[in-house]
């Protein structure tokens, strides 16, 4: 067959390297801590993003073509994006890809039509699963785009609306286990509100916990035995999201029983926007028992919405694999969510997006490593709490006293010590010659 890109197949060159069409540190059979990185770093490709998305803005119309040789809007199309897609993920050693149901075959009037299509292009993208070896990594319902969800989806008004959502679910379900997926996201891009002049936050927290109760039932019918995800984003395109962030979402699937069935698909761009760090979402995920998966991409500290720029910073991928890391790896991947920028318009920017994402995460583990081995940051925390390894700090942290009690202690003390420094600037120091030395 013909190819679609006219690159190479990726290879690592290492950090000396001028190829920009090389990783420098993505090595995949290097092994870090006993496993190879390319265990450590299971990457996804977006479907939406890498295949669809073609650098229209609020202001102005694509400047990439991402037409594959086929005409924009038919199943010719829709072939030809799997084609393309297998082709890039094989060029760079990319194992899983995500998608959404509409990513997949253009969306038609009526349901039954969209699902016969999906039906086609699901056996063809079995196919090429087959002859590459590639894996899905998760499916999801595109429940945001089509004009009828624009009250929400679990949360809409509309009891036939509601029904629409649920017919998506199933297909992506189905869609998913056909492709042996890991796992089933909810992104409620919609689920949220506008002004609590006309929104009835209850029902609408109830409906949405119904619908996933639904899924997860279907699911678990059809012999789905992966995660189900929740995917918090606090805001965009509604002003108010339900799933503000991990400790917003694992409170509601506790409230409505359905925390023993998901666990969160964490997105960086999402984390800064709910007004946190990326590493705080993957450690209040972790802490939890529910750091499934990751959607790697970064915002733009100046632009208060979602960028989706593939990730640079490596500060915070390292920060993001010393979590990983500590929480003993993902079940799930890390799905690059995230897009060329507009002016970056040609195929070979595809490529060096990818390369800059994988070397990027490649260079956070190599750090995060570090920082383990090295264990002074480790350390430090474990020794800023060695007061509760005290008798009295016992007493406390088992259960055996109360307030009464410990009252009567400070009393007799009369005025506390100051409690040992939290020397954060001498542990940005450790940080920084971990990085650099
Ligand atoms: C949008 C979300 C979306 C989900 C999948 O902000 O990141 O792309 O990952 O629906
Ligand atoms: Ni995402
Ligand atoms: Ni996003």
């Amino acid at each position: 067959m013909k190819e679609i890109f006219d690159v190479q197949k990726i290879k690592y060159e290492g950090a000396q390297s001028k190829n920009p069409l090389a990783f420098k540190f993505y090595d995949p059979e290097r092994v870090i801590l006993g496993k190879k990185m390319k265990e450590h770093l299971p990457f996804a490709m977006a479907w939406w993003h890498n295949l669809g998305a073609a650098g229209t803005d609020m202001f102005g119309r694509d400047t990439a073509c991402k037409s594959f040789g086929a005409e924009k809007g038919t199943m010719a199309h829709a072939k030809a994006k799997v084609d393309a897609g297998f082709e890039f993920m094989t060029k760079l050693g990319v194992e899983y890809f995500c998608f959404h149901d509409v990513d997949l075959v253009p969306e038609a009037d009526d349901i039954n039509e969209t699902n016969a299509r999906l039906d086609e292009i699901s056996d063809y993208i079995l196919s090429k699963m087959n002859e590459t070896g590639i894996k899905c990594l998760w499916g999801t319902a595109n429940m945001f785009s089509n004009p009828r969800f624009m009250n929400g989806a679990g949360s809409t008004n509309s009891a036939e609306v509601f029904c629409f959502a649920a017919a998506q679910i199933k297909k992506a379900l189905d869609l998913t286990v056909k492709f042996g997926g890991k796992g089933y996201v909810f992104w409620g891009g919609r689920e949220g509100y506008e002004t609590l002049l006309n929104t009835d936050v209850k029902f609408e927290l109830d409906n949405i916990a119904r619908l996933m109760r639904m899924a997860v039932d279907y699911g678990r019918s059809i012999g789905f035995t992966g995660d189900f995800y929740i995917e918090p984003k606090p805001k965009e395109p509604m002003k108010h999201q339900y799933d503000f962030d991990a400790a917003t979402a694992i409170g509601f699937l506790r409230q409505y029983g359905l925390d023993k069935d998901f666990k969160m698909n964490i997105e960086a761009n999402h984390a800064t926007l709910a007004g946190h760090t990326f590493e705080h979402e993957l450690r209040i995920s972790a802490i939890n028992g529910m750091l499934g998966s990751i959607d790697a991409n970064q915002g733009d500290m100046l632009l208060g919405w979602d960028t989706d720029e593939f990730p640079f910073d490596v500060y915070s991928t390292t920060l993001c694999m010393y979590e990983v890391l500590k929480a003993g790896g993902l079940s799930g991947g890390f799905n690059f969510d995230a897009k060329n920028r507009r002016p970056s318009n040609t195929a070979e920017d595809m490529f060096h997006a990818f390369i800059l994402g994988m070397d990027s995460f490649a260079l956070g583990l190599i750090k995060a490593a570090k920082i383990i081995e090295d264990g002074r940051i480790d350390e430090f925390v474990k020794e800023k709490y060695a007061s509760f390894d005290s008798e009295l700090g016992k007493k406390i942290t088992s259960g055996k006293t109360d307030l009464c009690e410990l009252s009567d202690i400070a009393c007799k003390l009369g005025c506390a010590q100051m409690p040992s420094s939290g020397k954060q600037e001498y542990l940005e120091g450790v940080l920084n010659t971990i990085m650099f030395g």
